[in-house]
């Protein structure tokens, strides 16, 4: 048990805690791909925060009648009661059950949703997590208020973490780390935190169309995915390259390098899916319509010279990465060429944002 996070207070337990809290997704320019336990990364990753993409939780926690009943957790998605998420959370509860042993106290009701469509193939494992572990803090800021916000936030992150590794990233805005780094003073497997390097100011207001091509559920979860790189024939060399292009992309996030910075980062993202596509099983997460994108913004790219970039998540969809003031070209762009190969040709315009929020 790690003391920086365990619960100090042992005030009077409140009948009823509510807090509610809002956290964005985010998206990985150097990918976490591989980890031990307990959610323990095997290479640094570093994201753009985004800002439209979210989730907002409300919590409540009301006292149980005995302290020996077993914890009952409703979880409701849009209002609607959803059963199904349950196992998560209960696993999740008790995960983190050592920083927050004011949860055996509680029943607990969690009321969320997401600006974006359930089925849309944007995973909501790292808002939604963030969202939940921001209420979490919130409660320990009632039950002992002298808590600084700063140490509230790293908890955030510690605690998210344990339930989703990339919601570590999701607390924070703009450009996020996460993992251990031999060259990053404060840098943690455990928490995630803001690059403190310089960043160029274009990087500040990056935009992020994601192109839905495949809104269904993934066929392969990223549980599984992660843990196919025990033993992947490539795996450290994937690790090794993953340190070194964190302290490359901190260089052209300092220098505001476009071409080398998408050039690092489509790499990344072809790498994460090569990974996949020579694990044992492998599996392809990517869709024929995401390789006409692919190629699409390649020519686009090479005509125009506006910098417009790629990269990929766990699954088909396409982030289209450009700078704010290409925002007109590049939305004709998405128009004219690209909505054509999402489903019911629909996309999400996104961009990065300032990190979770208390409401
Ligand atoms: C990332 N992904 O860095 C990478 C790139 C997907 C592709 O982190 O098992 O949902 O909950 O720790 O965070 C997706 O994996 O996995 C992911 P768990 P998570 O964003």
């Amino acid at each position: 048990m790690l003391e920086e996070f365990t619960f100090l207070a042992t005030a009077k337990w409140p009948k009823n805690i509510q807090t509610k809290a809002t956290a964005p997704s985010n998206i990985a320019l150097v990918k976490y791909w591989g980890k031990e336990d307990i959610q323990i990364p095997k290479n640094t990753s570093l994201s753009f925060t985004l800002s439209n993409c979210k989730t907002t939780t409300f919590l409540e926690l009301e006292e149980k009648k005995e302290a020996i009943e077993e914890t009952q957790i409703r979880v409701f998605l849009d209002d609607k009661e959803t059963p199904s998420f349950v196992p998560k959370i209960q696993k999740f509860f008790r995960l983190i059950d050592a920083y927050c042993p004011y949860l055996k106290h509680y029943n607990a009701t969690i009321r969320t949703s997401n600006t974006f469509p359930h089925s849309s193939g944007i995973a909501s494992s790292a808002s939604g997590m963030a969202a939940l572990a921001l209420c979490l803090v919130q409660v320990e800021k009632s039950l002992q208020p002298e808590i600084l916000e700063a140490d509230l936030r790293k908890k955030a992150s510690f605690l998210a973490r344990l339930g989703s590794g990339s919601a570590s990233r999701s607390i924070d805005g703009g450009l996020i780390l996460w993992g251990k780094h031999q060259e990053i003073d404060g840098s943690s497997d455990l928490f995630a935190v803001p690059i403190s390097s310089k960043i160029d100011p274009i990087f500040k207001d990056y935009q992020d169309t994601v192109l839905l091509i495949d809104r269904g559920q993934k066929q392969v979860s990223s549980s599984l995915g992660h843990s196919l790189m025990n033993g992947h024939p490539f795996a450290e060399a994937r690790f090794a390259q993953a340190q070194n292009n964190i302290t490359e992309l901190q260089s052209y996030l300092a220098s505001g390098n476009l071409k080398e910075f998408m050039r690092l980062v489509e790499s990344e993202a072809l790498t994460l899916h090569a990974m996949m596509m020579c694990s044992r099983p492998y599996f392809i997460l990517m869709a024929p319509q995401t390789m006409e994108v692919i190629h699409k913004i390649w020519s686009y790219r090479d005509e125009t010279k506006i910098p417009v970039c790629f990269t990929l998540d766990a699954g088909a969809n396409v982030h289209l990465l450009y700078p704010k003031k290409y925002t007109t070209e590049v939305h004709e762009f998405i128009e004219q060429e690209l909505k054509q190969h999402c489903q019911d040709q629909a996309f999400i315009h996104d961009e990065v944002g300032a990190g979770g929020e208390f409401l």
